[in-house]
């Protein structure tokens, strides 16, 4: 249950994460009601070690440098991965959730009483932004740290898949859902964007391209990155995703970049048209 309350939750996010970007999206899109009420701390560096940290400034509400210790703090009892999202209550000091596809439906239900809202979640869209972030979302992290080439090949099989299917659906209607904006857009579109220059060439997904292979993924990747939120920057969602940044965070990546065969340290390669 999230309070309306100005100020009242800090949520800790990557630029970088397609889990942690569902729920800003659904902020954005609803900032009206949300902007003000949810504040943003990116986490700025990811190490082995130490997982995500801040670097620079420090994160407001604890002090805590680095993700890790802001769990431990709004939450002494977490055992689990320290993982972005996370949302905090700034006035108990405690943890509220640390699942995306939670947050992002309890933000939705808290919204929709505005008649002004979008209706981000018609019947079965909640069954199939789950679906997707099993099949799409999570599918890429599963190719990259799976170490059996046999069974990188059988996961990329399977995305493909996902994308046929959805390219074809795509072809018919504008959204997954129909002819309007819902939360498996979302989850979808967070992966599509990623894509080519992320996951095909830095974790070596290699052979297909949304930009050159899936016509209609890349119309209704471009519809969204389009799209003005309702935030008083008056930001597009493509904007406010920024490519760049996510590009070099991956690249830059202590735990990831490695592990594809990419040099970290050297600067990553140039940005490739996704739209
Ligand atoms: N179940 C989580 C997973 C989120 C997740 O895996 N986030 C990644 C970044 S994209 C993370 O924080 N990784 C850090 C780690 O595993 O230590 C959710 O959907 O919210």
């Amino acid at each position: 249950m999230i309070i309306l309350e100005q100020g009242r939750y800090l949520l800790y996010a990557a630029m970088s994460c397609p889990f942690a970007h569902r729920v800003r999206m659904v902020r954005l899109l609803q900032a009206d009601q949300l902007e003000d009420v949810i504040d943003l701390n990116f986490v700025t560096g990811q190490s082995a070690e130490e997982g995500f940290h801040f670097s620079g400034v420090p994160e407001p509400l604890f002090q805590a440098p680095s993700l890790k210790q802001v769990y431990h703090q709004a939450n002494p009892d977490y055992v689990g991965r320290f993982t972005v999202p996370l949302l905090v209550d700034r006035t108990t000091r405690k943890m509220v959730d640390n699942e995306s596809m939670d947050l992002a439906i309890s933000l939705i239900k808290t919204t929709q009483d505005d008649k002004s809202a979008l209706d981000l979640l018609p019947e079965g869209a909640e069954a199939l932004a789950r679906d997707l972030s099993d099949k799409v979302t999570t599918a890429v992290y599963k190719y990259l740290f799976n170490p059996d080439p046999t069974a990188k090949q059988e996961v990329k099989k399977d995305l493909w898949a996902q994308f046929d299917h959805y390219e074809d659906l795509l072809g018919k209607q504008d959204h997954l859902m129909g002819s309007t904006l819902s939360l498996p857009d979302l989850v979808l579109w967070a992966t599509l964007i990623r894509y080519d220059n992320v996951y095909a060439r830095q974790f070596g997904i290699e052979g297909k391209s949304l930009h050159k292979d899936y016509p209609n993924l890349k119309r209704f990747a471009r519809r969204i990155w389009n799209m003005p939120s309702k935030s008083k920057s008056g930001i597009t969602l493509g904007e406010d995703a920024n490519l760049p940044e996510i590009i070099r965070t991956y690249w830059q990546s202590g735990n990831l970049a490695p592990k594809a065969g990419n040099d970290p340290t050297s600067p990553p390669p140039e940005t490739l048209p996704v739209l």
